[in-house]
C-alpha cells in the first residue's frame, strides 16, 4: 500500500460521533449502534493525494493513544456534540493536549455534532437563541434548544490558535473553520471533509518539500456553499 501523503486525526469525547461521521462521509450511511472499535482509519484519493483519516476512541483507556495518533497529523478534527457542553469543555481539557505530537502548521477543524437533536436542527438563524427558559434541571433528552452555541466553538478555536502561538491572520478564519454536523442526515459533513481536503493539501505540499514558511496559503482557496448561514463573528 503506498504511504498516505497525510493524515488527519478525529479527536472527542466518546459518543460525541466520530466514528458516525466517517461512516456518513466514506461510506454514505448512519447506523444507530455503532461498533465502538478504536484506531480504525480511512483512505481517502483527494485530488491526486491520498490521505488516512483516522478514527480515535475517546475512552479513558485508549486515550493515551491520541499523542500517536496525532503524530505528524496535517490535520485535527475536534468533536464535540452541541446537545452537551461538557463534551466541548473536554475538547480542550483532555484532548487538546494530544494534538502536541501534530505537525507544526497543523489546521484545527471545531465540529459541533448531533445537531438534527436541537430544535434548530438544520435550519438555524444563529443570533435567535437568547436566554431561552431551556429545561433546567435537564429533563427530556428530546429535541431542546441547542446547548452550545456556534460562538462557543468559534472562541475555542481562537484560544486554540492563541495557545499555539500561531497567528490568527496567518490560518484560516474560525468561522471557515468551526462546523456544525449531523452524522445522521449528512447535514455539513461532505463540507467538513472536503473543506479540510482542500485545505491539508498545501500542508502536504510544505510537509513534503520541508519549506520553511509556518504559514498557511488559503489566498487560493475558496470555500464550498455553506448549507448554512455564515454568521456569528
Ligand atoms: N441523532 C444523532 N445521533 C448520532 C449522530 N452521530 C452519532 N450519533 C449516535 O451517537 C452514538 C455515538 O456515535 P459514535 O459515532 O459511536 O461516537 P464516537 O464514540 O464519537 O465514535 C451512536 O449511537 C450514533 O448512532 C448524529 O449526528 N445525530
Ligand atoms: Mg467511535
Amino acid at each position: 500500500m503506498r504511504k498516505p501523503d497525510g493524515k488527519i486525526v478525529l479527536l472527542g469525547d466518546m459518543n460525541v460521533g466520530k466514528t458516525s461521521l466517517l461512516q456518513r462521509y466514506m461510506e454514505r450511511r448512519f447506523a444507530d449502534t455503532v461498533s465502538t472499535v478504536g484506531g480504525a482509519f480511512y483512505l481517502k484519493q483527494w485530488r491526486s493525494y491520498h490521505i488516512s483519516i483516522w478514527d480515535t476512541a475517546g475512552r479513558e483507556q485508549f486515550h493515551g493513544l491520541g499523542s500517536m495518533y496525532c503524530r505528524g497529523a496535517a490535520a485535527v478534527i475536534l468533536t464535540y456534540d452541541v446537545n452537551h457542553p461538557q463534551s466541548l469543555v473536554e475538547l480542550e481539557e483532555r484532548f487538546l493536549g494530544l494534538t502536541e505530537t501534530a505537525s507544526t502548521d497543523c489546521l484545527f477543524a471545531i465540529v459541533g455534532n448531533k445537531v438534527d437533536l436541537s430544535e434548530e436542527g438544520a435550519s438555524e438563524g444563529c443570533e435567535t437563541e437568547g436566554d431561552s427558559p431551556g429545561p433546567a434541571g435537564g429533563s427530556a433528552p428530546s429535541k431542546g434548544p441547542k446547548q452550545v452555541r456556534l460562538e462557543e466553538a468559534v472562541a475555542l478555536y481562537k484560544k486554540i490558535l492563541k495557545y499555539k502561538m500561531l497567528d490568527e491572520k496567518d490560518m484560516p478564519a474560525a468561522e471557515q473553520m468551526c462546523f456544525e454536523t449531523s452524522a445522521k442526515t449528512g447535514h455539513n459533513v461532505d463540507l467538513l471533509f472536503e473543506t479540510l481536503f482542500d485545505m491539508v493539501v498545501p500542508v502536504i505540499l510544505r510537509q513534503r518539500a520541508q519549506g520553511p514558511p509556518q504559514t498557511v496559503d488559503i489566498s487560493r482557496y475558496k470555500p464550498p456553499e455553506r448549507t448554512k448561514s455564515g454568521c456569528c463573528a
